[in-house]
Protein backbone atom coordinates (compact mmCIF):
# COMPACT_ATOMS: atom_id res chain seq x y z
CA UNK A 1 0.00 0.00 0.00
CA UNK A 2 1.29 3.38 -0.81
CA UNK A 3 0.85 6.84 0.20
CA UNK A 4 0.04 9.63 -1.52
CA UNK A 5 1.00 12.71 0.75
CA UNK A 6 4.38 13.53 0.71
CA UNK A 7 6.27 12.81 4.02
CA UNK A 8 7.74 15.58 5.88
CA UNK A 9 10.87 14.90 7.58
CA UNK A 10 11.62 16.42 11.41
CA UNK A 11 12.86 20.25 11.50
CA UNK A 12 16.46 21.39 12.52
CA UNK A 13 16.36 20.89 16.39
CA UNK A 14 18.07 19.03 19.45
CA UNK A 15 15.55 16.64 20.42
CA UNK A 16 15.48 14.77 23.67
CA UNK A 17 15.36 11.80 21.50
CA UNK A 18 17.54 12.72 18.74
CA UNK A 19 18.80 9.38 18.05
CA UNK A 20 15.47 7.50 17.74
CA UNK A 21 17.41 4.40 16.04
CA UNK A 22 19.58 2.69 18.08
CA UNK A 23 17.86 4.03 21.23
CA UNK A 24 15.08 1.46 20.11
CA UNK A 25 17.01 -1.73 21.24
CA UNK A 26 19.08 -0.63 24.16
CA UNK A 27 16.27 1.48 26.05
CA UNK A 28 14.48 -0.11 28.97
CA UNK A 29 11.78 1.54 31.08
CA UNK A 30 13.78 0.68 34.18
CA UNK A 31 16.28 3.03 33.08
CA UNK A 32 13.58 5.88 33.65
CA UNK A 33 13.44 4.49 37.37
CA UNK A 34 16.05 6.83 38.16
CA UNK A 35 13.94 10.21 37.61
CA UNK A 36 12.19 9.53 40.73
CA UNK A 37 12.58 9.86 44.45
CA UNK A 38 11.01 6.56 45.00
CA UNK A 39 13.82 5.26 43.21
CA UNK A 40 15.24 6.05 46.66
CA UNK A 41 13.22 5.88 49.12
CA UNK A 42 10.78 3.27 47.92
CA UNK A 43 7.81 5.10 48.76
CA UNK A 44 5.82 6.81 45.72
CA UNK A 45 2.85 9.08 45.58
CA UNK A 46 2.23 10.79 42.02
CA UNK A 47 1.12 13.85 43.69
CA UNK A 48 4.67 14.40 45.56
CA UNK A 49 6.41 13.97 41.94
CA UNK A 50 3.58 16.53 40.28
CA UNK A 51 3.84 19.11 42.60
CA UNK A 52 6.08 18.69 45.76
CA UNK A 53 9.10 17.30 44.24
CA UNK A 54 9.36 20.34 42.17
CA UNK A 55 8.66 22.94 45.27
CA UNK A 56 11.64 21.05 47.51
CA UNK A 57 14.20 20.98 44.33
CA UNK A 58 13.43 25.43 44.56
CA UNK A 59 11.18 25.41 41.66
CA UNK A 60 8.02 26.93 44.12
CA UNK A 61 7.79 30.31 42.36
CA UNK A 62 7.42 28.63 38.67
CA UNK A 63 3.93 29.07 37.41
CA UNK A 64 2.23 25.66 37.59
CA UNK A 65 -1.27 26.35 35.90
CA UNK A 66 -2.68 29.40 33.92
CA UNK A 67 -6.54 29.03 33.86
CA UNK A 68 -7.99 31.19 31.33
CA UNK A 69 -11.85 31.39 30.90
CA UNK A 70 -13.98 34.28 29.09
CA UNK A 71 -11.94 37.42 30.59
CA UNK A 72 -10.92 35.56 34.24
CA UNK A 73 -6.95 34.43 34.44
CA UNK A 74 -5.67 33.07 37.04
CA UNK A 75 -2.30 31.78 37.18
CA UNK A 76 -1.19 29.27 40.01
CA UNK A 77 2.39 28.25 41.25
CA UNK A 78 3.82 25.04 42.42
CA UNK A 79 4.08 26.06 45.98
CA UNK A 80 0.44 27.44 45.97
CA UNK A 81 -0.58 24.25 44.39
CA UNK A 82 1.09 22.14 46.42
CA UNK A 83 -0.44 24.14 49.47
CA UNK A 84 -3.99 23.92 48.00
CA UNK A 85 -4.07 20.06 47.60
CA UNK A 86 -2.21 19.59 51.40
CA UNK A 87 -5.25 21.88 52.75
CA UNK A 88 -7.81 19.62 50.70
CA UNK A 89 -5.66 16.41 51.57
CA UNK A 90 -5.70 17.19 54.77
CA UNK A 91 -9.38 18.17 55.06
CA UNK A 92 -10.56 14.59 53.15
CA UNK A 93 -7.49 12.71 55.84
CA UNK A 94 -9.39 14.90 58.83
CA UNK A 95 -12.58 13.11 58.15
CA UNK A 96 -11.40 9.45 57.57
CA UNK A 97 -10.80 9.41 53.81
CA UNK A 98 -8.10 6.77 53.85
CA UNK A 99 -6.15 4.73 50.75
CA UNK A 100 -8.01 3.07 48.08
CA UNK A 101 -11.77 5.07 49.13
CA UNK A 102 -13.19 6.06 45.81
CA UNK A 103 -13.22 9.61 45.34
CA UNK A 104 -15.05 11.26 42.53
CA UNK A 105 -14.25 14.82 40.96
CA UNK A 106 -17.10 16.29 39.18
CA UNK A 107 -15.73 19.73 37.80
CA UNK A 108 -15.47 22.24 35.31
CA UNK A 109 -11.94 22.58 34.22
CA UNK A 110 -11.21 24.74 36.68
CA UNK A 111 -8.10 25.21 38.75
CA UNK A 112 -10.31 23.66 41.62
CA UNK A 113 -10.38 20.39 39.33
CA UNK A 114 -6.98 19.97 39.11
CA UNK A 115 -6.60 20.54 42.69
CA UNK A 116 -9.20 17.99 44.05
CA UNK A 117 -7.95 15.51 41.80
CA UNK A 118 -4.04 15.45 42.91
CA UNK A 119 -5.60 16.00 46.95
CA UNK A 120 -7.53 12.52 46.34
CA UNK A 121 -4.25 11.31 44.88
CA UNK A 122 -2.26 12.20 47.46
CA UNK A 123 -4.00 10.74 50.41
CA UNK A 124 -3.85 7.58 48.56
CA UNK A 125 -7.41 7.41 47.22
CA UNK A 126 -8.56 6.54 43.72
CA UNK A 127 -9.94 9.16 42.13
CA UNK A 128 -12.35 9.01 39.36
CA UNK A 129 -12.74 12.85 37.05
CA UNK A 130 -15.85 12.92 35.41
CA UNK A 131 -16.48 14.54 32.60
CA UNK A 132 -18.25 17.99 32.76
CA UNK A 133 -20.79 16.99 30.49
CA UNK A 134 -21.98 14.20 31.81
CA UNK A 135 -25.91 13.58 32.82
CA UNK A 136 -27.27 11.84 35.72
CA UNK A 137 -27.22 8.12 34.39
CA UNK A 138 -23.84 8.67 33.14
CA UNK A 139 -22.72 9.50 36.46
CA UNK A 140 -24.96 7.42 38.42
CA UNK A 141 -23.67 4.40 36.19
CA UNK A 142 -19.76 5.11 37.41
CA UNK A 143 -20.08 5.93 41.01
CA UNK A 144 -22.57 3.37 41.64
CA UNK A 145 -20.42 0.87 39.90
CA UNK A 146 -17.21 2.35 41.54
CA UNK A 147 -18.86 2.03 45.14
CA UNK A 148 -17.40 6.13 45.35
CA UNK A 149 -17.72 7.15 49.09
CA UNK A 150 -16.90 11.09 48.79
CA UNK A 151 -17.68 13.46 45.56
CA UNK A 152 -16.17 16.59 45.55
CA UNK A 153 -17.88 18.70 43.23
CA UNK A 154 -19.64 22.59 42.83
CA UNK A 155 -23.08 23.33 44.00
CA UNK A 156 -24.26 23.94 40.21
CA UNK A 157 -22.92 20.52 38.90
CA UNK A 158 -24.24 18.70 42.45
CA UNK A 159 -28.17 19.01 40.70
CA UNK A 160 -27.21 16.32 38.57
CA UNK A 161 -25.96 14.09 40.75
CA UNK A 162 -28.61 11.35 41.82
CA UNK A 163 -27.36 11.29 45.50
CA UNK A 164 -29.85 9.77 46.61
CA UNK A 165 -29.30 6.79 44.53
CA UNK A 166 -25.97 6.29 45.68
CA UNK A 167 -26.08 3.98 48.51
CA UNK A 168 -21.85 4.12 49.12
CA UNK A 169 -21.77 7.89 49.19
CA UNK A 170 -20.46 9.47 52.69
CA UNK A 171 -19.53 13.14 52.02
CA UNK A 172 -19.85 16.04 49.49
CA UNK A 173 -17.09 18.52 49.31
CA UNK A 174 -18.17 21.52 46.93
CA UNK A 175 -16.02 24.05 46.30
CA UNK A 176 -18.47 26.81 46.93
CA UNK A 177 -21.06 27.64 49.21
CA UNK A 178 -24.18 26.40 50.14
CA UNK A 179 -27.27 26.76 52.77
CA UNK A 180 -27.35 23.08 52.82
CA UNK A 181 -25.39 21.93 55.64
CA UNK A 182 -25.03 18.66 54.72
CA UNK A 183 -22.51 19.96 52.02
CA UNK A 184 -18.76 20.59 53.28
CA UNK A 185 -17.73 23.75 51.93
CA UNK A 186 -13.90 23.20 50.95
CA UNK A 187 -12.69 26.66 52.81
CA UNK A 188 -10.03 28.93 50.39
CA UNK A 189 -6.50 29.12 51.18
CA UNK A 190 -5.98 32.59 52.08
CA UNK A 191 -2.40 33.83 53.07
CA UNK A 192 -2.00 32.94 56.39
CA UNK A 193 -2.43 29.69 55.93
CA UNK A 194 0.54 27.37 56.71
CA UNK A 195 2.30 24.97 55.58
CA UNK A 196 1.07 21.60 56.24
CA UNK A 197 3.39 18.55 56.57
CA UNK A 198 3.20 14.92 56.38
CA UNK A 199 -0.16 14.47 54.64
CA UNK A 200 1.24 12.41 51.37
CA UNK A 201 0.24 8.80 51.74
CA UNK A 202 2.74 6.67 50.39
CA UNK A 203 2.22 3.93 48.87
CA UNK A 204 3.41 1.03 46.07
CA UNK A 205 3.87 2.10 42.57
CA UNK A 206 1.05 -0.64 41.62
CA UNK A 207 -1.30 0.56 44.11
CA UNK A 208 -4.60 2.08 42.33
CA UNK A 209 -4.60 5.93 41.34
CA UNK A 210 -7.07 6.83 39.24
CA UNK A 211 -10.41 5.20 37.59
CA UNK A 212 -11.16 6.23 34.10
CA UNK A 213 -15.19 4.55 32.61
CA UNK A 214 -14.71 3.68 28.73
CA UNK A 215 -16.64 2.29 26.42
CA UNK A 216 -16.66 -0.80 24.63
CA UNK A 217 -18.95 -1.95 21.99
CA UNK A 218 -21.26 -4.25 24.63
CA UNK A 219 -22.64 -3.88 28.14
CA UNK A 220 -22.02 -0.71 30.21
CA UNK A 221 -18.96 1.54 30.21
CA UNK A 222 -16.07 -0.17 32.61
CA UNK A 223 -13.72 1.51 34.98
CA UNK A 224 -10.20 1.35 33.97
CA UNK A 225 -7.88 1.54 36.71
CA UNK A 226 -4.23 2.89 36.96
CA UNK A 227 -1.83 2.49 39.35
CA UNK A 228 1.30 5.33 40.47
CA UNK A 229 3.18 3.19 37.86
CA UNK A 230 1.91 5.06 34.86
CA UNK A 231 4.41 7.78 36.06
CA UNK A 232 7.25 6.23 34.39
CA UNK A 233 5.62 6.02 31.08
CA UNK A 234 3.97 9.55 31.21
CA UNK A 235 7.25 11.10 32.68
CA UNK A 236 9.26 9.56 29.62
CA UNK A 237 6.79 10.70 26.82
CA UNK A 238 6.05 13.60 28.42
CA UNK A 239 10.18 14.43 27.32
CA UNK A 240 10.55 12.42 24.10
CA UNK A 241 6.61 13.06 22.45
CA UNK A 242 5.57 16.44 23.78
CA UNK A 243 9.04 17.74 23.80
CA UNK A 244 8.53 19.43 27.12
CA UNK A 245 11.53 21.49 28.49
CA UNK A 246 11.69 23.97 31.58
CA UNK A 247 10.18 27.41 29.49
CA UNK A 248 7.13 25.74 28.14
CA UNK A 249 3.84 26.73 28.42
CA UNK A 250 1.56 23.58 27.39
CA UNK A 251 -2.28 23.07 26.33
CA UNK A 252 -3.56 20.07 26.52
CA UNK A 253 -7.26 21.03 25.34
CA UNK A 254 -9.21 17.83 27.27
CA UNK A 255 -11.02 17.46 30.41
CA UNK A 256 -9.38 15.76 32.91
CA UNK A 257 -12.82 13.12 32.55
CA UNK A 258 -10.42 11.66 29.54
CA UNK A 259 -7.67 10.20 29.58
CA UNK A 260 -5.93 12.28 27.98
CA UNK A 261 -6.72 15.11 30.10
CA UNK A 262 -5.41 12.90 33.11
CA UNK A 263 -2.33 11.38 31.79
CA UNK A 264 -1.67 14.34 29.40
CA UNK A 265 -3.31 17.24 30.61
CA UNK A 266 -1.67 16.80 34.35
CA UNK A 267 0.31 14.12 34.93
CA UNK A 268 2.48 14.47 32.03
CA UNK A 269 3.32 18.05 31.94
CA UNK A 270 3.99 18.44 35.50
CA UNK A 271 6.08 15.34 36.10
CA UNK A 272 7.90 17.46 33.90
CA UNK A 273 7.71 20.89 35.72
CA UNK A 274 5.71 22.53 32.81
CA UNK A 275 3.20 25.22 33.48
CA UNK A 276 -0.05 24.13 31.91
CA UNK A 277 -2.78 26.22 30.53
CA UNK A 278 -6.55 25.10 31.41
CA UNK A 279 -9.03 26.77 29.36
CA UNK A 280 -12.80 26.72 30.99
CA UNK A 281 -15.68 26.72 28.92
CA UNK A 282 -16.36 25.45 25.50
CA UNK A 283 -14.84 25.29 22.05
CA UNK A 284 -15.08 28.43 20.03
CA UNK A 285 -11.99 29.19 17.35
CA UNK A 286 -11.76 32.61 18.45
CA UNK A 287 -10.95 31.97 22.03
CA UNK A 288 -8.63 29.18 21.27
CA UNK A 289 -6.37 31.04 19.16
CA UNK A 290 -6.70 33.81 21.91
CA UNK A 291 -5.36 31.36 24.65
CA UNK A 292 -2.64 30.17 22.52
CA UNK A 293 -1.79 33.93 21.89
CA UNK A 294 -2.50 35.57 25.31
CA UNK A 295 -0.81 31.90 27.47
CA UNK A 296 2.18 31.80 25.28
CA UNK A 297 1.29 28.71 24.49
CA UNK A 298 4.57 26.42 23.04
CA UNK A 299 3.28 22.96 22.73
CA UNK A 300 -0.33 22.09 22.07
CA UNK A 301 -2.00 18.91 22.31
CA UNK A 302 -5.53 18.30 20.80
CA UNK A 303 -7.53 16.43 18.61
CA UNK A 304 -8.32 15.86 15.47
CA UNK A 305 -12.18 17.65 14.94
CA UNK A 306 -10.76 20.65 17.09
CA UNK A 307 -7.97 20.84 14.50
CA UNK A 308 -10.89 20.37 11.49
CA UNK A 309 -13.00 22.45 13.01
CA UNK A 310 -10.69 25.48 13.49
CA UNK A 311 -9.19 24.78 9.83
CA UNK A 312 -12.88 25.69 8.58
CA UNK A 313 -12.28 29.10 10.59
CA UNK A 314 -8.29 29.80 8.59
CA UNK A 315 -9.52 33.73 7.94
CA UNK A 316 -9.23 33.92 11.44
CA UNK A 317 -5.66 32.96 12.42
CA UNK A 318 -4.26 36.17 10.81
CA UNK A 319 -5.65 38.16 13.82
CA UNK A 320 -3.78 36.24 16.27
CA UNK A 321 0.07 36.13 17.18
CA UNK A 322 0.43 32.08 17.25
CA UNK A 323 3.83 32.67 16.73
CA UNK A 324 4.82 31.10 20.54
CA UNK A 325 4.04 27.37 18.95
CA UNK A 326 6.57 25.54 18.70
CA UNK A 327 5.20 21.74 18.60
CA UNK A 328 1.76 20.63 18.05
CA UNK A 329 0.20 17.21 18.71
CA UNK A 330 -2.73 15.17 18.16
CA UNK A 331 -4.63 12.05 19.38
CA UNK A 332 -8.18 10.06 19.98
CA UNK A 333 -9.12 9.44 15.91
CA UNK A 334 -7.41 9.07 12.61
CA UNK A 335 -5.96 12.42 11.90
CA UNK A 336 -6.16 13.02 8.36
CA UNK A 337 -3.42 14.04 6.28
CA UNK A 338 -5.50 17.38 4.97
CA UNK A 339 -4.92 18.23 8.65
CA UNK A 340 -1.35 17.80 8.94
CA UNK A 341 -1.01 19.97 5.15
CA UNK A 342 -3.46 22.43 7.04
CA UNK A 343 -0.73 22.96 9.86
CA UNK A 344 2.20 23.08 7.34
CA UNK A 345 0.53 25.81 5.45
CA UNK A 346 -0.81 28.02 8.27
CA UNK A 347 1.02 27.22 11.50
CA UNK A 348 4.20 26.69 9.79
CA UNK A 349 4.13 23.35 12.09
CA UNK A 350 3.61 19.58 11.98
CA UNK A 351 0.93 18.01 13.71
CA UNK A 352 2.05 15.10 15.52
CA UNK A 353 0.02 11.65 15.79
CA UNK A 354 -0.42 9.96 18.45
CA UNK A 355 -1.70 6.51 19.34
CA UNK A 356 -2.96 5.16 22.44
CA UNK A 357 -6.07 4.16 24.55
CA UNK A 358 -7.52 4.68 28.30
CA UNK A 359 -6.68 1.39 28.89
CA UNK A 360 -3.28 1.89 27.42
CA UNK A 361 -2.51 5.01 29.99
CA UNK A 362 0.21 6.35 28.03
CA UNK A 363 1.34 6.87 24.34
CA UNK A 364 2.70 4.00 22.27
CA UNK A 365 2.53 4.92 18.82
CA UNK A 366 4.02 7.78 18.10
CA UNK A 367 5.28 10.74 15.88
CA UNK A 368 8.11 11.64 17.52
CA UNK A 369 9.39 15.30 16.83
CA UNK A 370 12.87 13.75 15.35
CA UNK A 371 11.24 11.41 13.24
CA UNK A 372 9.97 11.84 9.56
CA UNK A 373 6.02 11.84 9.26
CA UNK A 374 3.95 10.31 6.71
CA UNK A 375 0.59 11.91 6.71
CA UNK A 376 -2.60 9.06 7.09
CA UNK A 377 0.23 7.22 9.21
CA UNK A 378 -0.39 7.48 13.35
CA UNK A 379 3.75 6.87 14.12
CA UNK A 380 5.99 4.08 15.10
CA UNK A 381 6.25 2.59 18.51
CA UNK A 382 8.28 4.58 20.99
CA UNK A 383 11.29 2.40 21.60
CA UNK A 384 10.48 -0.02 24.94
CA UNK A 385 7.31 -0.86 23.09
CA UNK A 386 6.48 -4.06 20.93
CA UNK A 387 3.58 -3.44 18.44
CA UNK A 388 2.47 -6.03 15.45
CA UNK A 389 -0.73 -6.84 13.61
CA UNK A 390 -1.80 -10.17 14.65
CA UNK A 391 -4.98 -12.33 13.49
CA UNK A 392 -7.62 -13.68 15.72
CA UNK A 393 -5.35 -16.65 16.86
CA UNK A 394 -2.53 -13.96 17.93
CA UNK A 395 -0.60 -15.27 14.44
CA UNK A 396 2.07 -11.80 13.64
CA UNK A 397 0.85 -11.12 10.32
CA UNK A 398 3.20 -9.79 7.28
CA UNK A 399 4.06 -6.14 6.62
CA UNK A 400 1.41 -4.53 4.85
CA UNK A 401 -1.38 -6.76 6.03
CA UNK A 402 -4.61 -5.62 7.40
CA UNK A 403 -5.43 -7.20 10.75
CA UNK A 404 -5.35 -6.62 14.67
CA UNK A 405 -3.05 -4.19 16.05
CA UNK A 406 -1.58 -5.27 18.89
CA UNK A 407 0.98 -4.95 21.95
CA UNK A 408 3.34 -6.92 23.64
CA UNK A 409 2.54 -6.92 27.54
CA UNK A 410 4.90 -5.00 30.18
CA UNK A 411 4.94 -1.13 29.30
CA UNK A 412 4.50 0.55 32.88
CA UNK A 413 1.35 2.53 32.45
CA UNK A 414 -0.41 -0.74 31.43
CA UNK A 415 -3.95 -0.96 33.22
CA UNK A 416 -3.76 -2.38 36.36
CA UNK A 417 -7.34 -3.89 36.55
CA UNK A 418 -10.61 -3.74 35.37
CA UNK A 419 -13.23 -2.48 37.81
CA UNK A 420 -14.20 -5.64 39.27
CA UNK A 421 -14.13 -7.75 35.97
CA UNK A 422 -11.46 -9.75 35.66
CA UNK A 423 -13.03 -11.70 32.50
CA UNK A 424 -13.20 -8.28 31.11
CA UNK A 425 -9.70 -7.62 31.83
CA UNK A 426 -8.46 -11.18 30.94
CA UNK A 427 -10.47 -10.54 27.33
CA UNK A 428 -7.96 -7.77 26.35
CA UNK A 429 -5.66 -10.24 26.01
CA UNK A 430 -3.74 -13.19 23.25
CA UNK A 431 -1.64 -15.05 24.77
CA UNK A 432 1.47 -12.07 25.41
CA UNK A 433 -0.28 -9.71 23.09
CA UNK A 434 -2.73 -6.72 24.26
CA UNK A 435 -5.33 -6.25 21.95
CA UNK A 436 -6.71 -2.81 20.95
CA UNK A 437 -9.54 -3.82 19.18
CA UNK A 438 -8.21 -1.70 15.78
CA UNK A 439 -7.70 -2.55 12.98
CA UNK A 440 -4.27 -1.62 10.91
CA UNK A 441 -1.71 -2.34 8.66
CA UNK A 442 2.47 -1.61 9.77
CA UNK A 443 4.34 -0.72 6.57
CA UNK A 444 8.52 -1.85 6.42
CA UNK A 445 9.75 1.10 8.11
CA UNK A 446 7.24 0.20 10.91
CA UNK A 447 4.69 2.81 10.31
CA UNK A 448 1.14 2.24 11.74
CA UNK A 449 -1.71 2.75 9.43
CA UNK A 450 -5.08 2.98 11.56
CA UNK A 451 -7.80 1.49 9.39
CA UNK A 452 -10.62 1.49 11.57
CA UNK A 453 -12.29 -0.82 14.82
CA UNK A 454 -12.58 -4.47 14.94
CA UNK A 455 -16.09 -3.88 16.86
CA UNK A 456 -18.48 -1.60 16.74
CA UNK A 457 -17.35 0.73 18.91
CA UNK A 458 -18.17 4.20 17.87
CA UNK A 459 -15.62 7.28 17.91
CA UNK A 460 -17.58 10.71 17.35
CA UNK A 461 -14.79 13.91 17.99
CA UNK A 462 -12.49 11.39 19.36
CA UNK A 463 -14.68 9.98 22.06
CA UNK A 464 -15.19 6.73 22.62
CA UNK A 465 -19.11 6.07 22.42
CA UNK A 466 -20.50 2.31 23.45
CA UNK A 467 -24.16 1.18 21.01
CA UNK A 468 -24.90 -0.77 23.67
CA UNK A 469 -25.46 2.38 26.09
CA UNK A 470 -26.75 4.43 23.55
CA UNK A 471 -29.65 1.63 22.74
CA UNK A 472 -30.18 0.89 26.23
CA UNK A 473 -30.83 4.87 26.61
CA UNK A 474 -33.36 4.71 23.68
CA UNK A 475 -35.57 1.98 24.84
CA UNK A 476 -36.40 3.70 27.92
CA UNK A 477 -38.43 6.19 25.59
CA UNK A 478 -41.84 4.88 25.71
CA UNK A 479 -41.94 5.42 21.70
CA UNK A 480 -39.12 3.06 20.88
CA UNK A 481 -39.50 -0.47 20.20
CA UNK A 482 -36.51 -1.27 19.39
CA UNK A 483 -32.88 0.35 18.87
CA UNK A 484 -29.36 0.22 17.09
CA UNK A 485 -26.59 2.36 17.38
CA UNK A 486 -23.73 2.97 14.62
CA UNK A 487 -21.01 5.42 14.04
CA UNK A 488 -21.95 7.07 10.65
CA UNK A 489 -18.41 8.51 9.04
CA UNK A 490 -18.67 12.81 9.10
CA UNK A 491 -16.32 15.11 7.66
CA UNK A 492 -15.69 17.13 11.01
CA UNK A 493 -16.61 15.01 13.86
CA UNK A 494 -14.92 11.82 12.26
CA UNK A 495 -18.08 9.89 13.07
CA UNK A 496 -21.70 11.05 13.95
CA UNK A 497 -24.18 8.96 16.18
CA UNK A 498 -27.15 7.38 14.62
CA UNK A 499 -29.89 5.59 15.78
CA UNK A 500 -31.97 3.42 13.99
CA UNK A 501 -35.26 2.90 15.68
CA UNK A 502 -38.62 0.78 15.74
CA UNK A 503 -41.13 2.54 17.30
CA UNK A 504 -43.64 1.23 19.82
CA UNK A 505 -47.24 0.39 17.34
CA UNK A 506 -49.63 3.79 17.55
CA UNK A 507 -46.69 6.50 17.30
CA UNK A 508 -45.85 7.38 13.99
CA UNK A 509 -42.54 8.90 12.67
CA UNK A 510 -42.31 12.51 12.56
CA UNK A 511 -39.67 15.15 13.48
CA UNK A 512 -40.98 16.24 16.65
CA UNK A 513 -40.96 12.77 18.03
CA UNK A 514 -37.17 12.26 17.01
CA UNK A 515 -36.05 15.88 18.71
CA UNK A 516 -38.17 14.09 22.14
CA UNK A 517 -36.17 11.11 21.46
CA UNK A 518 -32.48 13.44 21.04
CA UNK A 519 -33.54 15.14 24.34
CA UNK A 520 -34.11 12.28 26.06
CA UNK A 521 -31.05 11.04 25.53
CA UNK A 522 -29.00 14.61 25.97
CA UNK A 523 -30.31 15.02 28.96
CA UNK A 524 -30.60 11.68 30.42
CA UNK A 525 -27.04 10.35 29.24
CA UNK A 526 -24.82 13.05 27.69
CA UNK A 527 -25.05 15.50 25.19
CA UNK A 528 -21.95 13.79 22.96
CA UNK A 529 -24.28 10.40 23.03
CA UNK A 530 -27.10 11.73 21.75
CA UNK A 531 -27.81 10.70 18.17
CA UNK A 532 -27.63 13.40 15.78
CA UNK A 533 -29.58 11.49 13.42
CA UNK A 534 -32.41 9.15 13.77
CA UNK A 535 -34.30 6.91 11.29
CA UNK A 536 -37.23 4.75 12.07
CA UNK A 537 -37.19 1.60 10.45
CA UNK A 538 -40.08 -1.13 10.49
CA UNK A 539 -37.56 -4.12 11.90
CA UNK A 540 -33.65 -3.83 12.57
CA UNK A 541 -31.82 -6.55 10.83
CA UNK A 542 -30.87 -9.76 13.00
CA UNK A 543 -28.99 -12.81 12.76
CA UNK A 544 -30.99 -15.32 11.99
CA UNK A 545 -29.93 -17.86 15.28
CA UNK A 546 -28.82 -15.05 18.13
CA UNK A 547 -31.30 -12.92 17.02
CA UNK A 548 -28.52 -10.31 17.48
CA UNK A 549 -28.78 -6.80 16.06
CA UNK A 550 -26.40 -7.05 12.82
CA UNK A 551 -25.22 -3.17 13.48
CA UNK A 552 -22.54 -3.87 10.84
CA UNK A 553 -25.50 -4.48 8.32
CA UNK A 554 -27.14 -0.78 9.00
CA UNK A 555 -23.50 1.17 9.04
CA UNK A 556 -22.74 -0.96 5.91
CA UNK A 557 -25.59 0.09 3.99
CA UNK A 558 -25.23 4.06 5.62
CA UNK A 559 -21.59 3.73 4.10
CA UNK A 560 -22.66 2.70 0.55
CA UNK A 561 -25.47 5.78 0.59
CA UNK A 562 -22.47 8.23 1.02
CA UNK A 563 -20.74 6.43 -1.33
CA UNK A 564 -23.54 6.88 -3.87
CA UNK A 565 -24.10 10.55 -2.76
C1 LIG B 1 -6.30 8.35 24.15
C2 LIG B 1 -7.64 7.93 23.66
C3 LIG B 1 -9.02 4.95 22.15
C4 LIG B 1 -9.43 4.68 20.72
C5 LIG B 1 -8.44 3.81 19.99
C6 LIG B 1 -8.68 4.25 18.54
C7 LIG B 1 -8.95 5.73 18.68
C8 LIG B 1 -6.92 7.03 19.50
C9 LIG B 1 -5.99 7.53 17.62
C10 LIG B 1 -7.15 6.78 17.34
C11 LIG B 1 -6.75 6.89 15.08
C12 LIG B 1 -5.20 7.97 16.49
N1 LIG B 1 -7.71 6.49 18.53
N2 LIG B 1 -5.88 7.67 18.95
N3 LIG B 1 -7.52 6.46 16.08
N4 LIG B 1 -5.63 7.62 15.25
N5 LIG B 1 -4.09 8.69 16.67
O1 LIG B 1 -8.12 8.41 22.66
O2 LIG B 1 -8.26 6.97 24.40
O3 LIG B 1 -10.75 7.42 24.48
O4 LIG B 1 -9.75 5.18 25.12
O5 LIG B 1 -9.87 5.92 22.73
O6 LIG B 1 -9.47 5.91 20.00
O7 LIG B 1 -9.80 3.60 18.02
O8 LIG B 1 -8.70 2.45 20.19
P1 LIG B 1 -9.71 6.38 24.25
Amino acid sequence: MTNKFIHLPPTEGEYQLSHYEGTRDVFSWESVHAQFSWNKTGKVNMAYECIDRHVDDGYGDKTALIYIEGTKREELTFHELKKRTDQLAALLKSRGVKKGDRVFVFLTKHPDCYVAVLASIKIGAIVGPLFEAFMEEAIYDRMYDCEASVLITNSELLERVPVNKLPHLKSIYITDESEDESLLSIPKLTSNDTEIADVIEWVDLNDGMIIHYTSGSTGKPKGVLHAHRVMVQQYQTGKWVLDLRDDDIYWCTAHPGWVTGSSYGIFAPWLNRATIVVHGGRFAAEEWFDVIEQAGVTVWYSAPTAFRLLMDKTELVKNYNLSSLRHILSVGEPLNPEVITWGVETLNLRIHDTWWMTETGGQLIVNLPSQTIKPGSMGRPLPGIQAAIIDHQGNELKRGELGLLAIKKGWPSMMKEIWKNEEKYHSYFIHDWYLSGDLAYMDEEGYVFFQGRDDDMINSSGERIGPFEVESKLIEHPAVLEAAVIGKPDPVRGEIVKAFIVLVGGYTDNPKLKKEIQTFVRYKLSAHSMPREIEVLDELPKTQISGKILRRELKRKEIEKLVVN
